[in-house]
């Protein structure tokens, strides 16, 4: 289930978060590349970012590019508080006419240039789209052996949850609808993952992207994260065989 990546005129709201720790390096042309995509494919879309104080200034860059009327508003939080809380904050603090929510890394592994065909695709009848690397057209560039392998076991794992491919995916866009009464766990990086295995939507679709590794700044995923996957997992798998999801 695929659309091809263009779309034209869709005017369907939505807000699309970008959780940042230290992304000082990127964030501006990030916020430039979206407001690029968005104007260029008349698209209604507000990016929040929420900040956790980075102490390199990531907040401070995103108020002034506010202020200068891109079309982004930062919510800040006190301290490093994680990935998944940092989106499920980032929600609710959107504008609540937005009738889609969307997550998106801040280091431009994610391509912006598949947003319309996530929002043509939430206008036609899907209510989950998900940014996919192990779709046809998909695909990872630059990953080392080792991340590779972490990612597909982690795949392997949560595979009888779904049948979409890409489940550890945070780069997506879902109805709002399809949210409303579903307890999002905030624990670890892996907010797709609850999202697919929790949101109630009945048509979602996969659309490819090339993930590229991350320009600047370091990655935050660590062994820690690793743990807090696999707890992830069991709660989901738990939840599912006790009838609460
Ligand atoms: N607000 C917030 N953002 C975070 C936190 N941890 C990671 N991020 C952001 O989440 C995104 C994904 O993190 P990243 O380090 O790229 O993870 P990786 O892609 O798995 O290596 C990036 O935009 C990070 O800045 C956190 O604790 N709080
Ligand atoms: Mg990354």
């Amino acid at each position: 289930m695929t659309v091809p990546a263009t779309a034209a005129g869709t005017q369907l709201k939505f807000s699309i978060v970008v959780p940042t720790y230290k992304e000082a390096g990127g964030i501006e042309r990030l916020i430039v590349m979206l407001d690029d995509v968005f104007k260029r494919n008349k698209l209604d879309g507000e990016i929040i970012v929420v900040d956790d104080n980075s102490p390199d200034g990531t907040g401070d860059i995103v108020e002034r590019l506010a202020a200068e009327g891109y079309p982004v508003r930062c919510l800040h939080r006190p301290a490093k508080m994680g990935l998944s809380s940092g989106v499920i904050d980032g929600w609710r603090f959107a504008r609540p006419d937005s009738e889609a929510l969307g997550a998106m890394d801040a280091d431009f592994s994610h391509d912006a240039n598949i947003i319309p065909a996530m929002v043509e695709a939430l206008s036609n009848g899907y209510e989950l789209a998900i940014g996919s690397r192990y779709v046809k057209g998909g695909g990872i560039e630059d990953w080392p052996l080792q991340r590779k392998i972490t990612s597909i076991v982690a795949i392997a794992l949560a595979q009888p949850l779904t049948p979409l491919r890409d489940i550890t995916s945070g780069y997506f866009l879902v109805r709002r609808s399809a949210l409303e009464g579903v307890e999002l766990d905030p624990i670890g990086f892996k907010i797709g993952l609850e999202v697919i295995a929790k949101a109630h939507y009945r048509k979602a679709i996969e659309i490819p992207y090339v993930f590229t590794d991350r320009v600047a700044g370091t990655s935050k995923l660590n062994q820690n994260e690793i743990l807090n996957y696999l707890r992830q997992l069991v709660r989901i798998y738990r939840g599912r065989l006790t009838g609460r999801t």
